[in-house]
Order: structure tokens, then C-alpha cells, then sequence
């Protein structure tokens, strides 16, 4: 990692926000890796790893899975990659995600901190919406875990947003609307400003 210092953007916002579909837009358009932490997570539970019956309780719970496990899947995605930008996608998700992050990737060692942070900003009741008609057989996708992981967002996730809101990194974006009106509004953010 200390020979490779790549682009980071995380991607922010509450179960349901629209991550997952704004990331594939931002990937077709603009050519980052798109590293989705549950997506990681998800994938370790189905390798049938040592962890996976622990991350598994933990998502059906809507707890956050300690930040060790999470960051070694972001670490080897991250230098398996050819890639030198990435959207990081549903973390860090508490003061110790990103504590964590920046230990193993920040300032001392490799240097790596978020070109910024984008946060989709969604009404919760459009948020549960979306979840409950989902359909992806996803096994938090269910009224009691999803009320679980709207406490969550809002007890541990939002403090982060809130600490890079105070470092002027965070990029609020309106969610509720169409997939494609909330593209448009993420597309200035990626394309660069040409006098
Ligand atoms: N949809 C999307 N945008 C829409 C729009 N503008 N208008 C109308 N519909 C829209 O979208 C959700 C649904 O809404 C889809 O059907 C989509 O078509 C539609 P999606 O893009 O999937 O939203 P996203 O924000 O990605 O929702 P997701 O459910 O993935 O968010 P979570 O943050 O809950 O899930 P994640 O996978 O990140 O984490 C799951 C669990 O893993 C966590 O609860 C936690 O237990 C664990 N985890 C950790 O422990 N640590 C981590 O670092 C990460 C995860
Ligand atoms: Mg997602």
C-alpha cells in the first residue's frame, strides 16, 4: 500500500439511500472502482471465512461489524485493483470505522484521506420504501432489521458525517428525488471545473 496512493471517495447516506445505485452511475461515467463494505462483508459470509457466521448475525442485527474485519476486505480489494480511484461505499459508519481508516490508511502511513465525502440525504420513510421493495432476498430487508439499521444511522453514522462536515469534505445531496435527477447533481460533483 505504501507504493500506491489512490483516490477515495466515500459514499454516505442512510439504509436505502440510493448508494449502490449512484455508485454504478459514477462508475459508468467516470471510471472508480465502486467498493461497497457490505457488499465485502456479504461476500465473506458466502466464502464460508472463519467470520462469516459473526458478520452474518451482525447484518441481521443492523450492528456495525468491528472495524478490523472491514478495513483488511477494503485493504486487499483496494491493492488487488489495478485502479487508483475508488468509491467507498457504506463506510466508515462509526467514530471507530473511521478511526481505524485513518490508523491504517491516513496521514502517517500511506497518506490516503477522502477527496470528499458524499452524503445522500433521504427522508426515512422514503428510505424504508425502497427497502421493503427491494426484493433481493437480502436478509436485512425486513421491517425489524430496517428499523434497527435507521437507529444505527442516526446514532453512529451520522457523528461521522458530522466530522467531515466540520473539515468542509461532506457534499449533501438531495436523495429523495429520481435516480436520475439525483445523477445529475453527482455529476458536477465529478466533473472537473475548466475555466
Ligand atoms: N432506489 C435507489 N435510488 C432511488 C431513487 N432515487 N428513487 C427511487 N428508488 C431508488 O437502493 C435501495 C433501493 O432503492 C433499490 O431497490 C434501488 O433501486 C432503489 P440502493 O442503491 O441499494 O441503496 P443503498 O443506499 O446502497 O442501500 P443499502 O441497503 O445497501 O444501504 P445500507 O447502508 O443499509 O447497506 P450496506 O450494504 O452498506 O450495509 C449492510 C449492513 O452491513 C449494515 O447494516 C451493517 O450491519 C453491515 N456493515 C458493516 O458492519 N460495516 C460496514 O462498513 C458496512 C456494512
Ligand atoms: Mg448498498
Amino acid at each position: 500500500l505504501s507504493q500506491k496512493k489512490p483516490k477515495v471517495v466515500f459514499v454516505l447516506g442512510g439504509p436505502g439511500s440510493g448508494k449502490g445505485t449512484q455508485c454504478a452511475n459514477i462508475v459508468e461515467h467516470f471510471g472508480y472502482t465502486h467498493l461497497s463494505a457490505g457488499d465485502l462483508l456479504r461476500a465473506e459470509i458466502k466464502s464460508g471465512s472463519e467470520n462469516g457466521t459473526m458478520i452474518q448475525n451482525m447484518i441481521k442485527e443492523g450492528k456495525i461489524v468491528p472495524s478490523e474485519v472491514t478495513i483488511k476486505l477494503l485493504e486487499k480489494a483496494i491493492l488487488e485493483n489495478e485502479n487508483d480511484k475508488f468509491l467507498i461505499d457504506g463506510f466508515p459508519r462509526n467514530e471507530e470505522n473511521r478511526a481505524a481508516f485513518e490508523s491504517v490508511f491516513g496521514d502517517l502511513q500511506t497518506g490516503i484521506t477522502p477527496e470528499f465525502v458524499l452524503y445522500f440525504d433521504c427522508p426515512q420513510e422514503e428510505m424504508e420504501k425502497r427497502l421493503l421493495s427491494r426484493n433481493q432476498g437480502r436478509e436485512d430487508d425486513n421491517i425489524d432489521t430496517i428499523r434497527k439499521r435507521f437507529k444505527v444511522f442516526l446514532e453512529s453514522s451520522l457523528p461521522v458525517i458530522e466530522y467531515y462536515n466540520s473539515k468542509e469534505k461532506v457534499r449533501k445531496i438531495d436523495a429523495a428525488k429520481p435516480v436520475e435527477e439525483v445523477f445529475k447533481t453527482v455529476k458536477a460533483l465529478f466533473t472537473p471545473v475548466v475555466d
